[in-house]
C-alpha cells in the first residue's frame, strides 16, 4: 500500500513539473510572439470594440477657461472619465462669456468641455475639502490651470495630495515656468507675445501680430495631455505619480522653434529665403517678421484669386517647390523660365521671388481658389486655399471624418464643434455634449465615491456644494 502511495506521489510530482515546464515554455513563446512579456494577448474583439485608449483612467478636472479644458477634453475623448470640479453657482467662467443664446452655456464653454461630468464643490469649505480629498483618493490625475499658488491656497499642496494618493499625477498649466515671471497670470495673447510668436508674425513694416490659432491656450493644453499620458505610462513601472508642468511660454516657443533656428542662422549671413533678402533690405539683430513667407526652404506666398475684390478669402497659398518648377512654368505660361539661367535654379530665383510671385498671381487671379487647387494638384504643386470658417463649417469631408461635428444640447439646441483631431483606429471618439453646471454632483457622490446617504445629506446641508443663498451673499 505504502509503495503504491509512494509511486502515485512520484507520478503526481512528475506531472506537476511537466505542467511547470509547459507553462514556462508558453510564457517564453508569448514573450517571443509579442516581444514584450507583460503585454496581454492581442484582443480578438473588433476594432473599436475593446474599450478606449484611456478606459479606466479617472481625471479630477480642476481646469477653467481654455488651456486646461482643451487638455481634459482630449483625455475624455480618448476614454478617460473626466470629473470637472466647478465653483457652485458660478462654474467655469466661460459658461457665461460670449453668450449667444440667453440662459444657455456659451459656445466657448460647450466646445471645450465635451464628454465630461460636472460636480459643484466649494473647495474652500471644509465639507467641500472632504469631498475633494475623497476624489483625490480614487482619481489617477488632477489637472489644474489656476493662477500660480491658487491650488496651494485651497490646501491642495503636492504634499497633501501625494500623502492621500501616492499614485496621483498632478498636472498644471501655468503662464511661465520657474523664473522671474512665475507668479504672473497669463492669457492666450500674453503667451503668444512672451513665447516669441508675436515678434515673428506679421509684416516687416507693421507691428507684431497675434495669430488666430490658440497656440498659447490650446497648444499648451495639447502639450500637457502628452505629459499626462507619459506620466501614466511611467507610473505603470514606478507605481508612483509625479508633477507635470506645461508653461504657456514654453509651449508657444516649442511651436516657434523654427524661428529660434533662424535667429542662430543670422550669424552666418542673411536669411535668403526671407523675401526681404530679395528686396535688399538688411537684416537686424533679431529674426524679422516675414509676412507670408514660407517657413521652410521652399518659397511661398499668398496670392489673389478670382473674386478677391469682394471676397476677403479669395486667396491661395502658393509654394514654388523646386522639384515642380517646370510644371509651374508651364501652368502660368512661362515655359522659357525652365531653362533660362536667371530662373532655372532655386538659388537664381531667390532674389526675384517678388517678381515671380507677381507673375504667378496674374495667373491665379484668372481662376477661383478651388480651380487653382485642382489644376496645381494635378501636377503636384503644393497650394492651400484660404478657407473661411464658413467654408470649413460646410465642408462635407470634415463632417464625414468627425472633425466637424453637430452636437445637440438641452438648453441651447444644435451647434457645431470640432471633434477629436487625433484619430485612433481602435479607440474611436464619440463627441458627447458638455455637462450642465453640477449635472453629475449626485451621481458622483453616490456612484463614484459611494458615500452613505447620511454623509451625502450632511455634506449637502453644509452648503459646500451649492451656491450661497442671496441673503448670505449680501451679508
Ligand atoms: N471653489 C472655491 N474657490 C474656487 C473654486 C472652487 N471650486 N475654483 C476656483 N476657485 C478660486 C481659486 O481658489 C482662486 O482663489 P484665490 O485667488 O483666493 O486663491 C480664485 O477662484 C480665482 O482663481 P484664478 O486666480 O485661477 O482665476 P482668475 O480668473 O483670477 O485668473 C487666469 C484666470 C486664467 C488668468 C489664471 O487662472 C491663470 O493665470 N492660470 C494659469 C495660466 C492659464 O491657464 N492661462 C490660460 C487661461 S485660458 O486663456
Amino acid at each position: 500500500m505504502a509503495t503504491r502511495k509512494k509511486s502515485k506521489g512520484k507520478g503526481r510530482a512528475k506531472a506537476a513539473s511537466r505542467k511547470v515546464v509547459k507553462l514556462k515554455s508558453k510564457a517564453v513563446a508569448a514573450k517571443k510572439a509579442n516581444g514584450n512579456g507583460h503585454l496581454p494577448r492581442p484582443s480578438s474583439k473588433g476594432w473599436g470594440q475593446a474599450g478606449k485608449a484611456l478606459t479606466g483612467v479617472r481625471i479630477l478636472d480642476f481646469t477653467h477657461v481654455q488651456s486646461g479644458p482643451t487638455c481634459t477634453q482630449l483625455l475624455a475623448w480618448l476614454g478617460a472619465d473626466v470629473i470637472k470640479v466647478e465653483r457652485p453657482g458660478v462654474g467655469d467662467i466661460t459658461r457665461g462669456q460670449l453668450v449667444d443664446v440667453k440662459g444657455a452655456d456659451s459656445l466657448y464653454f460647450t466646445m471645450l468641455n465635451h464628454n465630461k461630468r460636472s460636480i459643484t464643490i466649494d473647495s474652500k469649505h471644509p465639507q467641500g475639502r472632504r469631498v475633494l480629498d475623497e476624489l483625490i483618493k480614487i482619481c489617477d490625475v488632477l489637472v489644474e490651470n489656476f493662477a500660480p499658488g491658487a491650488l496651494d491656497r485651497m490646501g491642495l499642496t503636492w504634499e497633501h495630495i501625494h500623502k492621500l494618493n501616492p499614485r496621483m499625477i498632478v498636472a498644471s498649466v501655468k503662464g511661465f515656468g520657474p523664473g522671474p515671471y512665475e507668479d504672473c497670470k497669463v492669457y492666450e495673447n500674453v503667451a503668444q507675445c512672451a513665447g516669441g510668436s508675436a515678434s515673428t508674425t506679421g509684416f516687416r513694416e507693421g507691428p507684431p501680430l497675434v495669430t488666430g490659432a490658440q497656440i498659447g491656450d490650446s497648444g499648451t493644453g495639447l502639450h500637457l495631455a502628452l505629459g499626462i499620458v507619459s506620466a501614466l505610462f511611467q507610473r505603470n513601472r514606478t507605481g508612483r505619480g509625479q508633477k507635470v508642468l506645461a508653461a504657456m511660454q514654453d509651449g508657444v516657443l516649442n511651436l516657434c522653434r523654427v524661428k529660434l533656428r533662424d535667429q542662430q542662422r543670422l550669424k552666418a549671413g542673411p536669411l535668403t529665403e526671407y523675401s526681404q533678402y530679395g528686396e535688399s533690405v538688411p537684416f537686424g539683430a533679431s529674426v524679422p517678421r516675414a509676412g507670408n513667407d514660407s517657413g521652410g526652404g521652399q518659397p511661398g506666398w499668398i496670392l489673389k484669386c478670382k473674386g478677391w475684390e469682394s471676397d476677403p478669402d479669395a486667396y491661395i497659398y502658393f509654394i514654388t517647390q523646386a522639384p515642380v518648377w517646370g510644371e509651374i512654368c508651364d501652368l502660368i505660361g512661362e515655359p522659357t523660365w525652365k531653362t533660362d539661367a536667371e530662373y532655372a535654379t532655386p538659388r537664381a530665383r531667390l532674389p526675384k521671388l517678388k517678381k515671380i510671385f507677381e507673375r504667378i498671381e496674374q495667373w491665379t487671379m484668372t481662376k477661383s481658389k478651388f480651380e487653382v487647387m485642382e489644376l496645381c494638384n494635378k501636377v503636384d504643386i503644393p497650394v492651400g486655399p484660404i478657407l473661411s470658417m464658413k467654408e470649413i463649417a460646410e465642408e462635407p469631408s470634415l463632417r464625414k471624418t468627425g472633425t466637424v461635428v453637430e452636437v445637440d444640447h438641452p438648453t441651447r439646441g444644435k451647434y457645431l464643434t470640432v471633434g477629436n483631431p487625433i484619430k485612433l483606429s481602435d479607440s474611436i471618439s464619440e463627441v458627447k455634449r458638455s455637462p450642465l453646471l453640477g449635472e453629475h454632483t449626485d451621481e458622483i457622490l453616490k456612484d463614484v465615491l459611494k458615500l452613505p446617504a447620511k454623509d451625502i445629506a450632511e455634506i449637502k446641508n453644509s452648503g459646500a456644494l451649492s451656491a450661497p443663498k442671496k441673503e448670505e451673499k449680501a451679508a
